[in-house]
């Protein structure tokens, strides 16, 4: 595959990097809900890349296979690849405990490559496969090895911009909440998008609200407390899935009829997709309610809202 500069000056380079096998396919995988493929997963060959739209913007996803003979190359042609980056996101097999100088060596070499190119894009460090239910003595090696890197890349004098997250496929609530984050940091507006959804709370009374992207990344939410938090994260993913089953179904596309309920502890939970720029993917409201319907006039007033939002960025 040829490494050409990206031609578009509105794309927002997005770059996943790593040892091979600590799991970047994986996460790309698991927000793309692609889970029947994981079983299958094969080492990424040189890089896949693939763009979609966030929020208006496009996003080219470099997912660079982490092989030893790829790694060098990346370094050795290090202006071509990495030239450009908006963001890193750079994965650690929290598990590998034998090659943790190894990860910590590579994802140095990179940085010495950005300060070369006078680059700093914000590097966002992926503890992976940090999964639950781990025996108590084995939790406690990983514990001491994130402590153990964390010290380590904080020492980096001259680069600032270095945040860390802990993420498993186990806890697709992990995956999801780091790179939700992580690719809004690149838009200016979430702010607004926030304030939109605080008014559509407002009105509407409901007890929490999940805004969706096709990526399965929470664009903005609010939760009346913490129940709700954790069952509209764990819910969510499941309404995605529930509701990519019923699209293989449908040739109908009246959004206004297309709504997953759910009705349980005297709540209701309801799941919808709508459209935000035509003929793009459709994004997802998620929400806890005490009645079985959505505000119809609020809700299309909030789909206006941030129709407008995020055409700016467009
Ligand atoms: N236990 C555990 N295993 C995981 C997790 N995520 C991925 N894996 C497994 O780790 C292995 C490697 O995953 P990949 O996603 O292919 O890793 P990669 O970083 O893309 O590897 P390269 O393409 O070779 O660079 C696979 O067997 C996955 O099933 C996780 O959170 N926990
Ligand atoms: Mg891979």
């Amino acid at each position: 595959m040829e490494f050409e500069e990206e031609d578009n000056a509105n794309i927002q380079k997005v770059v996943f990097v790593g040892l091979d096998n600590a799991g970047k396919s994986s996460i790309i995988l698991s927000l793309l809900r692609e889970i029947s493929k994981f079983a299958v997963i094969k080492p990424t060959r040189n890089a896949e890349r693939r763009t979609f739209e966030f929020l208006g913007m496009n996003i080219s996803e470099w997912d660079l296979g982490g092989h030893e003979r790829y790694r060098k190359r990346y370094l050795e042609k290090a202006e071509l690849i990495f030239r450009g980056t908006n963001i890193l996101i750079y994965v650690v097999d929290i598990q590998d405990y034998e090659r943790i100088a190894k990860t910590y060596s590579y994802l140095k070499d990179i940085i010495d490559r950005f300060t070369e190119m006078k680059l700093e894009p914000p590097i966002h460090i992926l503890f992976h496969k940090n999964d639950p239910d781990i025996a108590d003595g084995v939790q406690v090696k990983i514990n001491n090895t994130i402590s153990y890197l964390e010290g380590k890349i904080g020492d980096f004098q001259n680069y600032h911009k270095i945040s860390f997250y802990k993420t498993t496929v186990f806890d697709l609530s992990s995956i999801i909440n780091a790179m939700s984050k992580i690719l809004l940091s690149l838009f200016p507006r979430s702010k607004v998008i926030d304030a939109a959804i605080q008014g559509y709370v407002n009105k509407t009374g409901v007890e929490g609200v999940e805004l969706i992207d096709d990526n399965s990344l929470i664009i903005s939410s609010w939760y009346k407390n913490d129940d709700t938090r954790t069952i509209l994260n764990l819910l969510s993913p499941y309404f995605l899935r529930l509701n990519d089953g019923f699209k293989q179904l449908e040739n109908i596309e009246d959004e206004n009829k297309n709504y997953i309920i759910v009705e349980r502890y005297e709540k209701y939970f309801i799941f919808k997709q709508f459209t935000l720029i035509k003929g793009v993917t459709p994004y997802y409201i998620s929400t806890c309610t005490d009645e079985p319907f959505l505000n119809q006039y609020e809700f299309n007033a909030l789909i206006n809202l941030l129709k407008d939002i995020i055409s700016h960025e467009a």
